[in-house]
């Protein structure tokens, strides 16, 4: 598990908001990787930029997306943060949830950072286990310098890998996700809607700052509602 940062640490400094975004990683992408051209000149460099456990959390819900009680805010606030700050960079903005056909952000994160598979399907990190997100990329034309961050092992390896046996309804066998389950599971008042994925909370890799009560139940209710 080895990956790469923007050499300039000052990258995002004024163009996105502090606390909001954590910068995830990036590389220096090739034809195999599918990003997109930025204004019809290939892509050179890829930032990935998301949410590590809890830490961006209060940023997100004091902002006006989170009260206006209309569809999406998390995506609503996103789009205007991160469309704002490729506008200044001269980068083209991605998103998770385009499509499908879906950007490949797994595999780009696994191009970006230092992460790795889980028996989940989700990728984990040695700090933020299973309680992170991807938000967006910025794909742009240059190739920014990069610096190299130390390569670091799986969690996974040598746990005993409680995560397979949490689950009520065995959504998980370590090889794949029986997501149809899994929603039927979430269709009912069940403990997982209020205090979380049993199988990720049973993941003993707990992020510094982990999730809140408020941000648990927010994105279990996404996730029951992707499942409508
Ligand atoms: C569709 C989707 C779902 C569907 C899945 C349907 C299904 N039958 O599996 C549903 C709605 C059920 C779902 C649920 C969840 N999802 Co989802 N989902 C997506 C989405 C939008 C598209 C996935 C896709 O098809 N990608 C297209 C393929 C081409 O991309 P890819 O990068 O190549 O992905 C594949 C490879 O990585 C491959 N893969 C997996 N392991 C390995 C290992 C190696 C070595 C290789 C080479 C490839 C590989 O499997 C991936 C999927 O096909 C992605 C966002 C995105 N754009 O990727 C989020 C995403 C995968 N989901 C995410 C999350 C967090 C979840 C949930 C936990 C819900 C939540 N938001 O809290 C649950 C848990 C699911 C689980 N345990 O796997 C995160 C995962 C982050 C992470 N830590 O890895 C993503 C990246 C979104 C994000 N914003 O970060 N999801």
């Amino acid at each position: 598990m080895s990956g790469w940062l923007p050499a300039d640490p000052a990258l995002l400094a004024g163009v996105l908001p502090a606390g909001a975004m954590a910068v995830r990683g990036a590389f220096h992408p090739d034809g195999a990787d599918g990003v997109p051209a930025v204004a019809g000149r290939p892509a050179g460099t890829l930032v990935l930029l998301g949410w590590t456990g809890g830490a961006q959390w209060a940023a997100f819900a004091g902002s006006a997306e989170a009260g206006d009680g209309r569809a999406e805010p998390l995506d609503r606030w996103t789009r205007r943060l991160v469309d704002a700050a490729a506008a200044a960079l001269g980068a083209r903005a991605a998103y998770p949830g385009e499509g499908p056909p879906f950007w490949p952000f797994q595999r780009w994160a696994m191009r970006a950072e230092g992460i790795a598979p889980s028996p989940l399907g989700l990728l984990i990190h040695r700090d933020w286990g299973v309680w992170h997100s991807y938000r967006a990329a910025l794909v742009l034309a240059g190739r920014l310098d990069l610096v190299a961050v130390p390569a670091r092992t799986s969690p996974c390896d040598g746990c005993a890998r409680p995560c397979l046996e949490a689950c009520p309804v065995a959504a998980f066998d370590g090889a794949g996700y029986d997501a149809a389950g899994c929603a039927a599971h979430l269709a009912g008042p069940v403990e997982c809607l209020e205090d979380g994925c049993r199988a990720r909370v049973a993941c003993p890799v707990v992020p510094p700052v982990p999730y809140g009560a408020a941000q648990m139940r927010f994105h279990m209710a996404a996730l029951r509602r992707g499942f409508q």
